[in-house]
């Protein structure tokens, strides 16, 4: 009979409404069917699995609307980010807690997104609960090499995508002097330029900028095709990870959205891909490190 649990929070301005909405979108929330009448708006959002716990003997120490994710350092680093676009660096460090330990194995993060709404993120030490488990890279940057090649094509959209970028791998851990930004002409001479750096065997991980736009660009899916075909050919054939940070879209509109106006900034996702990539390849070298090891004595 039961068919799901619905918590609903009043938000107290259409402003705070829609930047909220955007907030919860960008976590990756899946959007459900929200309303709209002369009484209000209203947007509601869906995961995957939904609980109802009481408890008695302690007072719960955590809010009572949790969330359950994975890669909870990356979503504190989305809250992070959105709060400090409308709360001064003071406030935002009131509001929003680091990651902190939890008398249940977890790690949390709570924030005060709104007056009326306090909520926090938790990520378990053992998601699995015993089953099998999978190795993945980290998005800590501490002690690794990124170079970052740009088009200057289509500028305007690629400097945001390279803020983007540098946000990324700075806030993750990377030091100043060990990211070098490349310039290059256009979407078209990435490759070469990836594959160069990538070669010189003294980075970890690459992330490639650039912008086609498809009403713009003659031959299009050809310029394309061959850009997306030499970044992950660089990549497979050096072993160096390489991240994709080329937009391809219909228009100059779409690509300031995805360039950090209103749907994410590319440059900052395909830099928390590279850190993922590049720790992921050390994990997996020391597992075939001491497998080897293990083999000889
Ligand atoms: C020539 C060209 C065109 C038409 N459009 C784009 C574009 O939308 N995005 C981009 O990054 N570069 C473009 N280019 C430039 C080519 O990528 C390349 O730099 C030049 O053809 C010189 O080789």
């Amino acid at each position: 009979m039961i068919k799901g649990i619905t918590l609903v929070s009043g938000v107290s301005s259409g402003d705070a409404f829609d930047q909220l909405s955007s907030l919860f979108a960008a976590l990756g929330f899946e959007s459900g069917r929200g309303w709209e009448d002369a009484s209000g708006r209203g947007a509601a959002f869906l995961a995957p699995l939904g609980n109802l716990e009481l408890v008695t003997g302690r007072a719960p120490a955590a809010p009572s609307l949790l969330v359950e994710v994975t890669q909870l350092e990356q979503v504190h680093a989305v809250v992070r980010e959105w709060m400090l676009t409308r709360f001064r660096t003071e406030e935002v460090a009131e509001l929003l807690t680091a990651p902190e330990l939890t008398h249940w194995n977890s790690r949390i993060v709570t924030v005060q997104m709104s007056p009326e709404l306090r909520m926090g993120f938790w990520e378990s030490e053992n998601p699995l609960h015993g089953r099998p488990v999978a190795i993945g890279g980290d998005l800590s940057a501490a002690g690794m090499r990124f170079a970052v090649v740009v088009a200057r094509w289509n500028a305007v959209i690629t400097d945001r995508l390279l803020q983007g970028t540098l946000d990324a791998l700075f806030r993750s851990g990377a030091a100043r002097d060990a990211v070098q930004i490349v310039r290059v002409p256009g979407a078209w001479e990435i490759p070469s330029a990836a594959r160069t750096l990538a070669e010189t065997g003294r980075f970890d991980a690459i992330v490639t900028l650039g912008v086609l736009l498809r009403g713009e660009t003659a031959h299009y899916e050809a310029i394309y095709t061959e850009v997306a075909r030499g970044i992950g050919q660089s990549q497979q054939e050096t072993g160096v990870p390489h991240a994709f940070g080329v937009l391809t879209c219909e228009t100059l509109e779409q690509a300031l959205d995805r360039a950090g106006l209103k749907a994410g900034n590319k440059g900052f996702e395909a830099a928390t891909a590279a850190i993922e990539m590049a720790s992921l390849q050390h994990k997996i070298r020391e597992m075939s490190g001491s497998a080897a090891e293990g083999e000889q004595s």
